[in-house]
């Protein structure tokens, strides 16, 4: 492999085979996917190190494996100074397990894209799982909340990847496990969420920004927000979420905020539109970051994993003050200025978690039962660049009356703001959450499965699923590991699925590509 660098983790990735130039279709350089490469090698080399002395990692180990994962996440860290960080600060770790460690030989990540395919598609399955996996474990730590089981597994993964001569017989339930781990590392950040900021509520969110000053916060990360919050209260400053942190309106101890306004923008591959020129700042607390246009990076703030050469950076203590004096130097809009979703509408219900919807179980059953509801459709997982996306609004925008749309993650903004009408007072979408709020939709469909005493797949409910970067990797695994068939993937398959995994995929579970809206709903309503 010659290349400048090799990466293909997310859907995006170039020709649908490999981003090997000088930089990335996601604007990551070569030198910094090189740099990730090195920080990748140097946790395995650590995970390797501390076979046979599990009783000395600590809880600083456990947050470098999980913060050294998080960070190579896409469109996460662009910066080659605090990757650096990471990687010395790997290294010194793995020296307090094994002195010698850097004599040894040391596992090369090129080992792993130049191995057979099957090899390769089966560790990337389980590094990017891990990753996107990292991600929320590193949510609910900051909120004080750990899992041993789950901080475990990650030093398996890591060490399951540089295993040389393991095949799909050794690799495969590893892939598996970690969506069975990664279940588990949902259900604590899910723990986290609701105890720290109260179970959601369905709530009506406005697309409209009031006149003055205001500050945009992007990402998933619901401590940040709180602590905006906090420190803007009383300032004349109003809050608007973006992206990912939408749902964060319907918790009680975020919503009781009068300054949390509304929500700003759509997804985030339409961030360099949508942030060239809005009169406020915006915060980054976890992906999607794209690249910062020259007319708005100097408006642009990052905190946590979330990195950018030049771009102010938030640190551990939270102080927002600079991104507060960048709000009123900016000043906001003169008068209140309407924006809508990309169909129009002017606001998005959120917060149909999995308390709020069983709070309504007997609705539901009763929908169900009189015919009312006839289908439940799961349309849930990323949004992204590429046209083809539009399939996710026709899909919605086509599903019978007498069908429920349930969905989560960034790709709702395809679809967030039609109004379907309701069913027996339930609105025909309900927004369960961000992506880890996946585990809700388990929940739900846990439920459902229990009182028509069926299992999951008998259930008049199908899955239409969009991928985009390693959280959707992990998720998708969780529902493989809980025996969840004919799910439905779009908009392509990812690049690191061999021909034979996805065969064992398509034969197992039943999983194939979307193909046409119409040609799906009628396969699916059959
Ligand atoms: Fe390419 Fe995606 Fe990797 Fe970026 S994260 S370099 S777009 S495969
Ligand atoms: Fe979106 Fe980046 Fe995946 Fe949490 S914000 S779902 S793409």
């Amino acid at each position: 492999m010659n290349h400048q660098m090799f990466c293909f983790q997310c859907e995006q990735t170039a020709g649908c085979t490999g981003c090997t130039g000088v930089a990335g279709v996601c604007g990551k350089k070569a030198d910094t996917a090189l740099l990730q490469d090195k920080l990748t090698e140097a946790l395995i080399n650590l995970a390797r190190a501390t076979k046979g002395k599990e009783d000395r990692i600590t809880a600083e180990t456990d947050q470098l494996v999980i913060e050294g994962l998080f960070t190579t996440l896409t469109n996460v860290n662009f910066n080659n100074e605090t990757i650096t960080q990471l990687i010395q600060q790997t290294e010194a770790q793995t020296q307090l397990f094994d002195a010698e460690a850097s004599l040894k030989k040391h596992f090369d990540i090129n080992t792993l894209w130049s191995a057979d395919e099957d090899i390769r598609s089966l560790k990337s399955l389980i590094l990017f799982g891990i990753r996107g996996m990292a991600a929320y474990a590193y949510h609910a730590a900051i909120l004080h909340y750990t899992d041993t089981h789950v901080n475990k597994f990650f030093y398996k993964a890591l060490s399951a990847i540089a295993a040389e001569d393991w095949g799909m017989n050794e690799l495969l339930p590893v892939v598996l496990e970690v969506g069975e781990i990664n279940l588990q590392c949902m259900a604590l950040l899910d723990r986290a969420n609701t105890e720290t900021f109260g179970n959601p509520v369905p709530t009506e969110v406005t697309l409209t920004v009031e006149k003055g000053p205001f500050i945009v916060i992007s990402g998933h990360d619901l401590y940040d927000l709180k602590q905006l919050l906090a420190q803007t209260e009383g300032k004349g400053i109003h809050i608007y979420t973006h992206g990912e942190m939408l749902p964060a309106h319907a918790y009680p101890e975020l919503k009781k905020y009068k300054h949390l306004k509304g929500n700003f923008g759509t997804a985030w591959q339409n961030q360099q539109k949508e942030f060239a020129d809005i009169p406020a700042p915006v915060v980054f607390t976890t992906n999607c970051l794209m690249p910062p246009k020259a007319s708005y990076a100097d408006r642009v703030f990052t905190t946590e994993a979330v990195s950018y050469p030049e771009i102010i950076h938030i640190g551990a203590e939270k102080d927002f003050t600079p991104v507060i004096q960048r709000a009123l130097e900016l000043g906001g809009y003169p008068c209140d200025k309407k924006f809508t979703g990309i169909n129009g509408g002017e606001s998005v219900m959120t917060g149909f978690a999995r308390n709020a919807i069983l709070s309504s179980a007997d609705l539901v059953v009763d929908a169900v039962k009189s015919g009312a509801i006839k289908h439940f459709f799961l349309v849930a997982g990323c949004d992204g660049a590429k046209p083809q996306r539009s399939y996710y609004t026709q899909f919605v925008k086509q599903t019978p009356a007498d069908s429920i749309v349930l969905t989560l993650a960034c790709g709702k903004y395809r679809f967030n703001d039609l109004d379907l009408g309701t069913i027996g007072g339930l609105p025909r979408i309900m927004d369960m959450g961000q992506c880890n709020d996946a585990y809700s939709a388990i929940q739900v469909a846990a439920f459902l499965a229990e009182t028509f005493q069926c299992s999951v797949n008998d259930l008049p409910l199908s899955f239409v699923l969009s991928w985009y970067e390693q959280k959707a990797v992990c998720i998708l695994l969780t529902l493989l590991h809980l025996g969840i068939k004919n799910i439905l993937l779009g908009p392509s398959l990812p690049a690191f699925i061999s021909p034979n995994v996805l065969d064992f995929l398509a034969k197992n579970y039943h999983i194939a590509p979307i193909t046409t809206p119409e040609n799906d709903l009628r396969k699916l309503l059959q």
